[in-house]
C-alpha cells in the first residue's frame, strides 16, 4: 500500500467543500495525483456514472479500485500513507486518539456544519436566527472544550491532522463566507466572542496552505451568492 508507483486520480470540483478534504489530504501526505473536474453543473455523463453511481464528487481510484464519500477517501489515503495525520490503531494510544479525532469530527459537523449549511435554505429570518443559534450553540458546547490543548492544531499538535482534513474546507468556508457577509456576519462575531479557542483554531486552519490551496475565495463566494439565490427563488 501507498507505493510510488500507484496511480491516484480524484474525480472533483474546486468549489466542492467535500471534495476539497480529499485535496487537503493530498497535500499533505505530498501524494502526486491526476485530477479530473467534474462538472457540477451539467448532468454526469454515463462515463462518471460508472465511476460513482451516485453522481458525486469526489471519488477516487486507486489503481482503478474506486473509493467513494470524502470521509472514506480521506480514511483510505491516510491509512495507505501513514503520516503525523493520524496515528494507526494498533500504536500505543493511536486507537483513542483516532476516537477523539472522529468524535471531533463529528461534533464539527453534525452540531456545526449542519446548520451552517442550513442557513443557505432559510426561508424566513426566523429560521434563519435559530440556525445562527444553533450552529454558534454547536461551537461553544461542543466544538470549542475539545480544543482546550490545540497548539496549534488538534490535540496539541504542531502539525494539520485528521481532525483538520475533515473539518478544514468547512471551517475556510464559514470564516470567508461570514466575512464576506454572504453567511450572516453576526455568526462569525457571536463566534469571536464566546468560542476563544475555536477562533485561534480556526486562524491556524485556515491560514494552512494544504488547506487553502485549491480555495478561490472570490469564486466561492460569487458562486455560493448565485446557488442562495436559486435555492431562495425556488423555495
Ligand atoms: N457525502 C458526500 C457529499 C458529496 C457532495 O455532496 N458533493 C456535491 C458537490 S459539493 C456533488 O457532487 N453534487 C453533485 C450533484 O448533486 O449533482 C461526500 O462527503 O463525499
Amino acid at each position: 500500500m501507498g507505493s510510488k508507483d500507484v496511480k491516484l486520480i480524484l474525480y472533483t470540483n474546486h468549489r466542492c467543500p467535500w471534495a476539497h478534504r480529499a485535496h487537503i489530504a493530498l497535500e499533505e501526505l505530498k501524494i502526486p495525483f491526476e485530477e479530473v473536474i467534474i462538472d457540477l453543473d451539467t448532468p454526469r455523463t454515463p462515463e462518471y456514472l460508472k465511476i460513482n453511481p451516485r453522481g458525486l464528487v469526489p471519488a477516487l481510484s486507486y489503481n482503478g479500485e474506486i473509493i467513494i464519500e470524502s470521509a472514506i477517501v480521506v480514511q483510505f489515503l491516510t491509512d495507505a500513507y501513514p503520516s503525523h495525520l493520524v496515528p494507526t490503531s494498533s500504536e500505543p494510544g493511536g486507537a483513542l486518539r483516532r476516537a477523539r479525532i472522529a468524535e471531533f469530527v463529528d461534533a464539527y459537523v453534525s452540531k456545526v456544519n449542519s446548520a451552517v449549511f442550513g442557513v443557505y435554505r432559510a426561508k424566513t429570518d426566523e429560521e434563519l436566527a435559530s440556525l445562527v443559534e444553533t450552529a454558534v450553540t454547536g461551537v461553544v458546547k461542543e466544538v470549542e472544550p475539545k480544543l482546550a490543548d490545540a497548539n496549534p492544531f488538534f490535540g496539541g499538535s504542531d502539525k494539520l491532522t485528521l481532525a483538520e482534513v475533515l473539518t478544514g474546507s468547512l471551517v475556510l468556508r464559514l470564516k470567508s463566507l461570514t466575512k464576506a457577509d454572504v453567511l450572516p456576519k453576526r455568526l462569525w462575531t457571536a463566534i469571536e466572542e464566546k468560542a476563544p479557542n475555536f477562533v485561534k483554531w480556526a486562524e491556524a486552519v485556515t491560514a494552512h496552505p494544504s488547506v487553502t490551496s485549491i480555495y478561490d475565495e472570490k469564486a466561492n463566494i460569487e458562486g455560493t451568492k448565485a446557488r442562495i439565490a436559486k435555492l431562495r427563488a425556488s423555495a
